[in-house]
């Protein structure tokens, strides 16, 4: 496999919405694509970093950084064999997995279109479509909360998750609860923002039956996450805190979860989110896909992984129209709550040429 030229593409993507989570508040999607040309086939990949470094360490800037510098230069200087390479060839440099996880999935994007094979198909699909949840920001009062997942219920939705913080959980829990009933699927995600002090605080969401408390405490506090577990009934779901594999086994050894988020820009790349996956099945904790607001291509990666056997509960992958008016791939369509798995060859979309253009505001070429 003979890549030729990388390019690394930002585009700035408006939100239908503002989405405010316990770190903060994006209206606008700042994405960096990476897009590689290879002999036979091209291929796009796309970096879930965040504008600023409040979710994780990383950042879309100093993910184009360590792309440009050094891990696109590897790659291309390796004369790899397959995708499956990449993170061999990646393995010296220190973390950055959002980044080269972008890196991977365009290889694989290109290597696969050159193949004739899916995504679903490379990664173990079992199902044609998968049912879909909502990620539903922290709002300004319990009405707004109400009206914004009616809204969502409405277009079919599957599964609700609220964002939640100090000061915004026990009530907005109660009140959606209440409204919509004992059936609704519903869980929570704190994004890191409690300690283990508040884990009388936290047993207070256990009267409401939730499918899991995602992330509740600090990334690197898998003893504090055993520790609550013991003290709060509700399931703990760890996503910041997963890196990889590895991470994923002593999580569940040391039982600080019972569930795992999976997101690929997270760990790595979609062959390290297949390992976790795998990993977690082989103990029985069951996982689902995990979201970073992407656009039409990371959509259609993500819904083909939550294709997979264990992803036994819905993930957070929405239809485009959740995020944004006009994505830059054909947009992915709610159908009874659930997402298509594509099944053309790779990603099975790409980017439509005037779409990406539109919102494209920078462009820069890596060549050998
Ligand atoms: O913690 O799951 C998270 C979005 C950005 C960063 C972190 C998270 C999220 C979401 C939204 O919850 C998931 C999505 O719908 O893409
Ligand atoms: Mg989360």
């Amino acid at each position: 496999m003979n890549i030729t030229g990388v390019e690394l593409r930002r585009i700035s993507m408006p939100l239908v919405a503002p989405f405010r989570t316990s770190f903060g508040t994006e209206s606008v999607r700042d994405v960096l694509l990476v897009r590689v040309i290879a002999d036979d086939a091209e291929g796009w990949g796309e970096c879930v970093a965040m504008t600023s470094p409040r979710y994780s360490a990383e950042y879309v800037d100093a993910a184009a950084d360590v792309l440009r510098r050094f891990l696109v230069p590897a790659v291309m200087a390796a004369g790899l064999s397959a995708a499956r390479s990449v993170a061999e060839v990646l393995a010296p440099f220190k973390g950055h997995r959002m980044a080269k996880a972008a890196l991977e999935m365009a290889v694989l994007d290109a290597e696969l279109r050159a193949e004739n094979r899916s995504f679903g198909r490379e990664l173990g699909a079992v199902r044609e479509r998968v049912p879909c949840g909502v990620s539903v920001g922290i709002m300004d009062s319990v009405p707004e909360l109400l009206d914004a997942v009616e809204g969502y219920l409405a277009e079919g939705y599957v599964r609700v998750k609220l964002k939640i913080e100090p000061g915004w959980d026990v009530e907005p829990v109660r009140a959606v609860r209440e409204r919509y009933g004992d059936d609704l699927l519903l869980q929570v995600d704190a994004n890191t923002a409690y300690t283990l002090a508040d884990a009388r605080q936290l047993a207070r969401l256990d009267p409401f039956d939730l499918l899991l408390i995602e992330q509740p405490l600090d990334e690197e506090d898998m003893l504090g996450h055993m520790e609550l577990a013991k003290r709060v009934r509700t399931p703990i779901c760890l996503d910041e805190s997963i890196a990889s594999a590895r991470d994923a086994v002593a999580a569940i050894r040391l039982g600080a979860c019972r569930v795992v988020n999976i997101k690929p820009g997270r760990v790595g790349g979609y062959l390290e989110a297949r390992r976790i996956h795998d990993v977690c099945v082989a103990h029985g904790v069951p996982v689902w896909c995990g979201g970073m607001l992407e656009t039409g291509l990371g959509r259609a990666a993500n819904v083909a992984l939550a294709a997979m056997p264990g992803f036994t509960l819905p993930g957070d992958t929405s239809a485009s129209g959740r995020y944004y008016a006009s994505d830059i791939t054909e947009p992915f369509v709610l159908d009874d709550g659930h997402l298509d798995v594509s099944t053309g060859p790779g990603l099975g979309l790409a980017p439509v040429p005037d779409r990406l253009a539109e919102v494209t505001t920078a462009s820069e070429w890596l060549t050998l």
